[in-house]
Formats: structure tokens, sequence, C-alpha cells
């Protein structure tokens, strides 16, 4: 390739750049996550949300009483058969923080266990 073809793709590179910078400069967004509880395990067992993102988190259980608990960002939320939880969080905290069930009515819930990754933001 000689430089004359090569110089008209930079300006398109460039372009490229700006957006995928733009794109990642985007406000928090708001994250619907459902989360179902049965047989001792969370579903999904791992969540993914930017930093900044306002998560809001529909969890049911499909058997016995569960709770969503991540302590680094002080929410434990029960929800029961037939009785659905809703509740919000900002996640403004990067890393990885696991969740469980807090509750001790059965000896399988100190197996539930999942991740919650909260990816950094760039900073400016
Ligand atoms: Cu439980």
């Amino acid at each position: 390739m000689t430089n004359v073809r090569v110089r008209p793709v930079l300006p398109l590179i460039a372009l490229l750049a700006a957006a995928a910078f733009a794109a990642q400069e985007q406000g928090p967004a708001v994250r619907h996550i459902r989360v179902t509880a049965a047989r001792y395990k969370f579903d999904p067992p791992r969540i993914e949300v930017n930093e900044g993102d306002l998560v809001q988190v529909e969890m049911r259980t499909l058997d016995i009483a569960h709770s969503w608990t991540v302590d680094a960002y002080r929410i434990a939320k029960r929800a029961a058969p037939n009785h659905p939880v809703a509740f919000e969080f900002r996640a403004d905290k990067a890393g990885t923080f696991p969740y469980y069930c807090n509750l001790q009515i059965d000896d399988g819930c100190r197996q539930m266990r999942g991740e919650l990754v909260v990816k950094p933001r760039p900073r400016k």
C-alpha cells in the first residue's frame, strides 16, 4: 500500500475512535435485572453493569424465601413465594462483589452464591 492510498483511511479511523470514545463517555444507564432464586441457586449467577448505572432489580423465588444480599452495597432484600421484591441501587462502587442468600431457613441457602460485577467507568 502506498501513502496515497492510506491517507483517506486516516480520517475514518479518527472518526471511529471518536465514536468509540463517545460511547464510553455515555452517561449511566438504567439496567433492569431479573433475578430468580430456586433450588439454592440464583439465576443469573453473574450480573454485569457499569459503574454509575442505576440497577433496578426484580427478584423472585420459585420455592422458599430467599434473599439477595450484597454486603458491599448494604443490600439485603428478601423475596417469598408469590411475593417478589423490587428495588434499585446506584452502582457507584466498581469491583466484583459476591451476592448470596443470608436467610438461615435452610442449610442450602448457604450455597447460594453469585457475582455482581461493576465495571469501572473511565476517569476523565
Ligand atoms: Cu435462601
